[in-house]
């Protein structure tokens, strides 16, 4: 599936829009779907957008995606940010150009979250700017890609 960008969302990211809104906002994980296609499109790609609770579910859709020959990867690995060794290698392993987003500024929340293990085989990182540094990223794997907007038909 070339021109199609894989955007993996980590544990708990299900429940955006329903707990803590104070925190991560109101947009549920199915606004964020929509956000994304849409700026996806702008490109001519294509979204495959999946959400799990599992690391080694993770670990398998970022070697799908490489084996898809997607565009890149869109990654908030959530709770496995600062532990996950297993879905840093799969991204040193597939050599796809991925984007690590965090909807909140994790280096102005608890220390535990400043480390990520992601950012070591990210090009990119964006935080901080809510549910919106989805579509940022998707703009970040344009830049990265030499990817140009599509006329408009
Ligand atoms: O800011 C982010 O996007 C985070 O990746 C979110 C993770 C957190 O562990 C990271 O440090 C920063 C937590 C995701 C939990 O998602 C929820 C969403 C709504 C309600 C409860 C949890």
């Amino acid at each position: 599936m070339p021109n199609t960008v894989y955007v993996l969302n980590g544990p708990n990211l299900n429940l955006l829009g329903t707990r803590e809104p104070e925190k991560y906002g109101r947009a549920t994980l199915a606004d964020v779907e929509k956000l994304v296609v849409a700026r996806a499109k702008e490109f001519g790609w294509a979204v495959v957008f999946r959400q799990s609770n599992h690391e080694g579910e993770i670990v398998e859709w970022i070697q799908e995606a490489a084996a898809k020959k997607a565009v890149g990867i869109v990654l908030n690995p959530a709770g496995y940010t600062t532990t996950s060794v297993a879905i840093l290698d799969a991204i040193f392993a597939v050599k796809l150009p991925t984007i690590e987003v965090h909807i909140t500024n994790i280096h102005a929340r608890e220390s535990f979250r400043h480390d990520s293990y992601i950012s070591k085989g990210a090009r990119g990182v964006i935080c901080g700017v809510g549910v919106a540094g989805y579509a940022l990223a998707i703009e970040g794997l344009a830049a990265l890609t030499g990817a140009r907007r599509k006329g408009k038909t």
